[in-house]
């Protein structure tokens, strides 16, 4: 029960329009007030007094300053490996001169068509029979296997630019080289894809087994 003040109060309220009207405005001004001393509303990023919220956390980045290894397929003989490489800058990327190692040997590209803006590029090696999208550039390597050829139980990928420079790298199955806890080998038809297409935390949990390989386009599973 409320004490009989209160149902005094409530009466006069509900007898009293105008009153009523007095108390919503009242209430409208105190929160209008709040919001202009906290700043918390609809902002991405505010302080609210003793809390601070920031949603920038759950977006991921979404260009990188440099090309990304991106999709590559490493099981079964050599003359059908290949290494997807995406340009997510918004620049012409040429990368002739560029090179690709393994755990064995290093491979310098062959001068070829600079890749365009979001575009694709399929590194293979020169006994490739690999269709690649019209779209991509393929990068015949010159000088045999990608690398001494990529182990099916695990090796490593490292793209370096034509200063040597490392621009990205990759291990995966049983070579720690780069990831302690390397991208699981893709089997027998299966790559391993960076999910979402691009995205690089410098993490093996970038990468995902996928079982429908994208050649020279875009990663999704
Ligand atoms: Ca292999
Ligand atoms: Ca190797
Ligand atoms: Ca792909």
């Amino acid at each position: 029960m409320l004490p009989a003040i209160y149902n005094d109060i409530i009466l006069e309220f509900l007898k009293n329009k105008r009153l009523a009207a007095i108390f919503v405005m009242y209430f409208l001004a105190v929160s209008l007030l709040f919001v202009q001393i906290t700043q918390a509303f609809f902002s991405d990023t505010a302080s609210s007094l003793s809390n601070t919220f920031a949603a920038a956390a759950e977006f991921p980045p979404l260009t990188s300053a440099a090309l990304k290894i991106n999709e590559f397929s490493s099981h079964g003989g050599a003359s059908i490996e290949w290494v997807e490489l995406i340009n997510p800058t918004g620049s012409s990327v040429d990368v002739s001169g560029w090179s690709i190692e393994d755990n064995n040997l290093s491979d310098v590209f062959p001068t070829v068509s600079p890749i365009p803006p979001g575009g694709f590029a399929v590194v293979v090696p020169n006994s490739s029979s690999l269709s690649v999208p019209g779209s991509a550039v393929k990068i015949t390597l010159g000088t045999g296997n990608i690398g001494n050829g990529l182990a099916d139980d695990g090796d490593r990928i490292i793209l370096k630019d034509a200063s040597a420079t490392e621009i990205d790298k990759v291990s995966y199955g049983d070579d720690t080289f780069i990831f302690p806890t390397p991208v699981p080998a893709p089997g027998a038809s299966q790559s391993a894809a960076r999910i979402p297409n691009g995205f690089d935390t410098d993490s093996a949990s970038d990468w995902q087994i996928d079982s429908t390989p994208t050649v020279g386009t875009t990663n999704s599973l």
